[in-house]
């Protein structure tokens, strides 16, 4: 329909709610990994890809899915992603008209929106880009340090503080591997489900140094079955961070208008789109 090249194809709203379809699908089908989900390293593939964005060199982010390639793909922060990517694979030979980059984005949408997190808009028009534009190992945040470490990366990225808070809400979802980043363990008791129970827990629970060989972490008081990196606990230490964790604990939906609104950010840093905003679109949940 309206195709006057037969060899272009323009994809559609329709077109990119298939691949959603299929992502989706797959979610429910393989839940034989993990937690019985792949959809938090699908999310964590698609905050990686776009978590290395400078603001002021105008590099990184999410257009190009450098990720592909070695240099890239072996630093350490992306330790385990493979995992996300393979996942993804048999979509893009379904599919072959998305690119890579389009594809990880949408993949971190489509598992959120399945795990019960807010609509998130998105729209395509990011392109790959070969081996040469990947970035410097060192734009993703390392675990172990602090506030100031935290502003540094998300500052570079343009965010400010409360978006660093609402970002770091993610984190209900999933877990540490010790074969990956050498921390171990959920955040919530529920990381297949995306909820405000990382927040709640943040301040409603006691924690204290896991006595362990592993890197320096913290685990619950009570049932010692959770986990919180160091950059996790900053967020209750810090001043300017947390009035947002105590707004967020109280309130989902807050929490989710709020998350929805900087994880589109997040996914759309670098990309020189040539559709205008009127281009998002939310796609339909499986039911
Ligand atoms: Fe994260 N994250 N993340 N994270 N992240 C890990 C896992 C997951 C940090 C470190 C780690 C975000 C922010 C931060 C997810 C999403 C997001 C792991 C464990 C470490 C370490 C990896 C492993 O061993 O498998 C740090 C530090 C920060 C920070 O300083 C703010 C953000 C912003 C997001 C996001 O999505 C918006 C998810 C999901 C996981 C779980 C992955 C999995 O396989 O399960």
């Amino acid at each position: 329909s309206g195709q006057t090249n037969p060899t272009i194809f323009t994809p559609t709203t329709q077109d990119y709610q298939k691949v959603y379809d299929a992502i989706a699908k797959k979610l429910i089908d393989e839940d034989d990994y993990d937690d019985g989900s792949y959809g938090p390293v699908l999310v964590r593939l698609g905050w990686h890809s776009s978590g290395t964005y400078d603001k002021l060199t105008n590099t990184g982010g999410s257009n190009g899915a450098t990720m592909r390639f070695a240099p890239e793909g072996d630093h350490g922060a992306n330790a385990g992603l493979k995992a996300a990517r393979d996942f993804l694979e048999p979509v893009k030979k379904q599919f072959p008209w998305i690119t890579h980059s389009d594809l990880w984005t949408l993949g971190a949408t489509c598992a959120i929106q399945e795990m019960g997190g807010p609509d998130i808009a998105w729209r395509p028009g990011r392109s790959d880009r070969d081996v040469a534009y990947c970035t410097p190992d060192g734009r993703l945040p390392d675990a172990s340090k602090g506030s100031d470490h935290l502003r540094g990366i998300f500052y570079r990225m343009g965010f400010n503080d409360q978006e660093i808070v609402a970002l770091s809400g993610a984190h209900a979802l999933g877990r540490c591997h010790t074969d990956r980043s050498g921390f171990e363990g959920p955040w919530t008791f529920s990381p297949i489900t995306m909820t405000n129970d990382y927040f709640k827990l943040l301040l409603d629970e006691e924690w204290d140094y896991r006595n362990w060989n592993g890197p320096r972490q913290f685990q619950d008081n009570k049932t010692k079955t959770l986990m919180m990196l160091p950059t996790d606990v900053v967020l209750i230490k810090d001043e300017g961070f947390r009035p947002h964790v105590d707004r967020y604990a109280n309130d989902q939906e807050e929490f989710f208008k709020e998350f929805s609104d900087v994880i589109m950010t997040l996914f759309e840093l670098g990309v020189p789109f040539e559709s205008g905003k009127e281009a998002r679109n939310v796609f339909k949940r499986t039911e």
